[in-house]
């Protein structure tokens, strides 16, 4: 079945690069457009905008000049083909069929008109961004809760530090649950599409980020969570985290946070206590690769906190530079731009949380940025298209290792982080059952033999609905993790409790979702929630793992 859908994609795109367009463009009065023999309507284009920015400007950029996945331009860019030439049956065979390097299939997600609108919508030029300034920042910020308002003490005996905040991606909702008695504590609206949360440094609030943008700060010392402030920093935003350091430049905990923009391309820094924003700095700029290109849409992709400065590492994607951000002066903070690769995305600190390891997934490559010392360490060739979350550290008779997996191939890459023969390359290799990548997340515990592998953006359903376990030890492949009766969808991102004997996965994109919970040494199914209120979950994130970078 699969092969059959790969060949009828290149079938259809050979059709369709056949059928050339005529391409003159022309916008009427009423503000419809219409390029060649494609037209599209004013609300025809706000809707498409709405689809695209939800589904396809993630991986394409909200310019539609490609990042994770290929550049969507009405005359091409001279690497990817202009869409006006794949035309509208081109158009459609990728969107319903999806590719083999990680793009989802979208027949069966989207409706007929949704499909046949984005076909359009592509080959017309894309709408501009306008910018979203310190003074829009500061009208939407809603201070629920003041501080003195707030309890001084947690108000229940329960441990914080092994609460589980877990994301409702399509309800825009985060669920706090205490890992210990599995009970659901609250259940909170929050922004739209949450993408993911980052616990404060002292472990009492949560921070959530929506892909509009919206930040939400959950206070976990109520007996039941609630939200005490929120703010928008953008329009389309992924990342968010808080300051970590506590030394002898300062004490830091609790003190700031950091969001990233998508779109505007820039961050904000705020006040963690109640969300007043403080600065915005733009991240556009000059490509790491000397190109001499003003990249405007500049898109803050991953960003991590130091333990060991008081710096946040921020990755820009479109840029490919790392900037090292010091906070001791919020208001105008200090910035070292150091060139890598592109396109950033994710990553995670080694196991001595020194040295930032993040995918660059347009060269397969992962840029090693040594912190402390404020400089890039080494690139190191991995598979295709990496994507390891925040990746995962285990140690073995090789060392030190910090693990990748890969959306364009089932690869796992090893790379050594401890000195000796090796250090900084890719000393082992383990592959996942099946072909095609698709793996989105990969984790371990610094307590467990294992290490758990999903396949999310794989095409094949055997494979993007199971996890693959291997033994850190023999790196043998122990265990195919399948979706157990009653539950259906794909599996994805991974998430240990904090004594490292439990292991978290959420099953999502199908009709009945679930958070499914696994003994991690006996790799047993302990418990499914599934209640009314589990609604297409996606990432979790453990208090005591997220605030210490266990991974
Ligand atoms: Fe994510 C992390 C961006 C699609 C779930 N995702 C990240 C990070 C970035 C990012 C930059 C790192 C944040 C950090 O550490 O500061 N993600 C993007 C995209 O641009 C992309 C490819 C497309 C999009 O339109 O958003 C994308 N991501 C997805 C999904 O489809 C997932 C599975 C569900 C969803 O939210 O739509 C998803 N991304 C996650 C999760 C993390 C994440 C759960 C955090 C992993 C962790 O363990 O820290």
């Amino acid at each position: 079945m699969k092969k059959f859908q790969t060949i009828s994609t290149v079938i259809l795109l050979l059709l369709a690069i056949g059928c050339k367009n005529k391409n003159e463009k022309q916008a009427t009065q009423t503000g419809a457009v219409q390029t060649g023999g494609v037209a599209i309507t004013a609300t025809e284009m706000e809707t498409a905008s709405a689809i695209y920015f939800d589904r396809c400007a993630g991986c394409h950029g909200a310019t539609r000049k490609g990042a994770t996945g290929p550049s969507l331009l009405p005359d091409g860019d001279g690497k990817y083909p202009a869409t006006k030439v794949l035309g509208s049956v081109g158009l459609r065979a990728f969107i319903e069929n999806g590719t083999p390097n990680g793009m989802p299939e979208w027949r069966g997600i989207l409706s007929e008109p949704e499909i046949e609108l984005l076909t359009r919508f592509l080959q017309v030029e894309p709408p501009a961004i306008p910018p979203l300034e310190m003074a829009d920042i500061k009208k939407t910020w809603n201070l629920i809760v003041p501080v003195e308002q707030r309890p001084t003490a947690p108000q229940h005996k329960r441990n914080i530090n092994n609460y589980f905040g877990v994301i409702m991606r399509d309800a825009g909702k985060v669920a706090i649950i205490d890992g210990d008695t599995k009970e659901k504590l609250a259940v909170l609206k929050t922004g739209f599409a949450v993408h993911i949360l980052r616990p404060s440094a002292s472990g009492r609030y949560f921070y959530s980020i929506g892909r509009d943008g919206k930040i939400s700060m959950i206070d976990l010392y109520p007996a039941e969570p609630v939200v005490v402030a929120e703010v928008k920093t953008a329009f389309d935003a992924r990342s968010v985290d808080v300051s970590k350091y506590n030394g002898d430049k300062g004490n830091f905990l609790d003190k700031y946070i950091i969001a990233g923009g998508y779109n505007p391309s820039q961050f904000v820094i705020f006040d963690a206590q109640t969300l007043e924003p403080l600065s915005v700095t733009k991240t556009s700029g000059e490509a790491c690769d000397g190109a001499k290109e003003f990249i405007e849409e500049a898109r803050v992709a991953s960003i991590v906190a130091s333990h060991t400065d008081p710096l946040w590492v921020v990755n820009v994607k479109e840029t490919g530079m790392v900037w090292l951000v010091d906070y001791t002066n919020p208001q105008s903070p200090n910035c070292t731009k150091i060139p890598t690769e592109r396109f950033l995305h994710d990553g995670g600190f080694d196991a001595d949380g020194k040295n930032f390891m993040v995918a660059a997934n347009a060269s397969d490559k992962i840029v090693v940025i040594d912190v402390p010392n404020k400089k890039l360490n080494k690139i190191v060739k991995v598979g295709s298209k990496p994507h390891p979350g925040r990746g995962a550290n285990i140690k073995n008779s090789l060392g030190k290792l910090w693990a990748t997996c890969h959306l364009g191939d089932n690869r796992v890459s090893f790379i050594k982080t401890d000195e000796g023969t090796g250090q900084w390359t890719v000393v082992k290799e383990v592959t996942c059952p099946g072909n095609g990548g698709g793996s989105l997340f990969l984790k371990s515990h610094p307590k467990s033999k294992h290490l758990w592998v999903d396949r999310t953006l794989n095409p094949d359903s055997t494979l993007n609905s199971c996890v693959d376990v291997f033994d850190v030890n023999t790196f043998k492949h122990v265990k195919k993790i399948k979706t157990p009766e009653g539950v259906n969808g794909r599996l994805v991102h991974i998430e240990y409790n904090q004594k490292g004997d439990e292991v978290w996965i959420s099953a999502f994109m199908g009709k009945q979702s679930a958070l499914l919970i696994y003994d991690d040494r006996t790799l047993a199914l302990k418990k499914v929630i599934k209640d009314d209120w589990v609604e297409n979950p996606t990432g979790k994130f453990n208090v005591y793992n997220t605030v210490h970078d266990i991974y």
